[in-house]
């Protein structure tokens, strides 16, 4: 396990070879996963930065040169590699694809390997599978095929449902199932025959609306990675999910019986929390519940404590100042807001609830439900007041285009 700390500390960056078809939803994916509007950067293999503007013409080859890493600002922790679409002189890029794969094997830098391979599939379109496609899966990376453009397939089913004669009203109420029945005799089942089987397959909603996440892909790319290390490197990229970060903290904690080592395990999943700063939390945390050590010794006692450290570095993670030298600070404010406080009082009545004779997953999903309800910044009144020191307006381009004008409110 403390293997898996040392590789964080060694590297911080999740690396991800994106393929499939040209159109298929790539870039859009990537910029949910990171939250952003803005294309990302691009770097040469050696970690030079490629300027678009100076390489006007070959701009559009800098983004689907395989070789080249793709960053994106808004999570700089996630290093993507993005191929051309396969159609139009497929067999050369399919063997480009395969050689690239084939090389990153080869190294033996764990930060230049390849983490995972998101494999883009759309199901809007007409022809389920290119005949060399499943070449992919002979592979050790773990493999998660995504089935893109849901949306499209469900206009087709609902086309299809008018032309066998069925009224709007009954289209609309069928055409989820008919392309959910699609999806799998077109494109599940055929997947099945292939020799080399991904490791996991995601289905996702029409990825340019606003609410639509990619929750479901971070899940299962976390579920696929068998390597404690890679996990934990994995999980504590997500600036974008801090769920995801709760509820793996929570698993790995709530069965240990070592403070230290909880302390560590939970603040270890969350972005912004670095070994270096964990010694200084569990001095913090010993000073401000000198009786910690006891407080462990009992499976609800454990509980109370994974869920001060998660709430506490929840709270942590959305003041954007803590990253790296600001965490110290702010997880002492966080911890003394929380002691003591009406939040603290309702988690610990909740926890003493619980049955701690349940088996374990049940007390991981009950409590990690706990700390998901009871968020620290949701009570502003513990937090010293703040004074207002400016009122910004700025105009931003969103996802589809629209020019918003906003407010925003500075305080110190
Ligand atoms: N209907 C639908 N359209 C989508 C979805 N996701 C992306 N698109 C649209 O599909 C088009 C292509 O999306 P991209 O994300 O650029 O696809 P890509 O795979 O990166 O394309 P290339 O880089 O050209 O290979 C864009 O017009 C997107 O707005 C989706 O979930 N549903
Ligand atoms: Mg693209």
């Amino acid at each position: 396990m403390d293997k898996a700390i040392d590789v964080r500390r060694k590297i911080s960056h999740f690396r991800i070879l994106i393929i499939g078809r040209a159109n298929a939803g790539k870039t859009t994916i990537l910029k949910k996963v990171c939250n952003s509007v803005e294309d990302p950067e691009i770097y040469d293999p050696d970690g030079n930065k490629i300027d678009p503007e100076i390489v006007n013409e070959s701009a559009e080859r800098g983004l689907h040169d395989i070789d080249n890493q793709l960053i994106f600002m808004s999570n700089p922790q996630f290093i993507f590699h993005d191929s051309r679409g396969f159609e139009g002189g497929s067999a050369d890029e399919i063997q480009k694809v395969i050689a690239f794969i084939r090389e990153r094997g080869e190294t033996t830098e764990l930060s230049e390997q390849l983490h995972a391979i998101w494999y883009c599939l759309p199901t809007d379109g007409n022809r389920p599978l290119l005949e060399a496609e499943d070449r992919f899966f002979e592979i050790s990376v773990p493999l998660i095929v995504i089935f893109t453009k849901f949306d499209g397939l469900v206009t087709k089913a609902f086309q299809q449902l008018r032309g066998e004669g069925k009224n709007i009203r009954m289209a609309n109420a069928g055409k989820i199932e008919l392309a959910q029945r699609m999806l799998t005799t077109n494109y599940r089942d055929q997947l099945n025959g292939v020799a080399f089987k991904p490791s996991a397959y995601v289905q996702l909603d029409d990825m340019r609306l606003e609410w639509s996440s990619c929750t479901e892909l971070i899940n299962q790319t976390a579920n696929t990675l068998t390597d404690d290390a890679l996990l934990l490197l994995f999980v504590s990229v997500q600036r974008n999910n801090i769920d995801l970060c709760i509820w793996w903290a929570v698993r790995e904690a709530l069965d240990d019986k070592e403070l230290t080592s909880v302390i560590k395990w939970t603040l270890a999943y969350f972005p912004h929390v670095w070994d270096k700063n964990v010694a200084f939390c569990i001095d913090a945390l010993k000073n401000k519940l000198p009786a910690v050590e006891y407080l462990i010794e009992t499976p609800l006692g454990l509980a109370q404590l994974v869920a001060l450290l998660c709430i506490c570095a929840e709270h942590t993670f959305t003041e954007g100042s803590v990253f790296e030298e600001g965490f110290g600070t702010a997880f002492v404010i966080a911890l003394d807001a929380y002691v003591g406080s009406p939040t603290e009082a309702a988690v610990t009545t909740e926890i003493s609830e619980m049955d701690p004779e349940a088996d374990f997953e049940t007390r991981r999903d009950k409590l990690c439900d706990i700390i998901k309800a009871h968020r620290l910044r949701a009570d502003s009144n513990m937090f010293p007041k703040k004074v207002l020191l400016l009122t910004a307006n700025f105009r931003y381009t969103n996802r589809h285009g629209m020019i918003i004008d906003a407010t925003t409110e500075i305080f110190i």
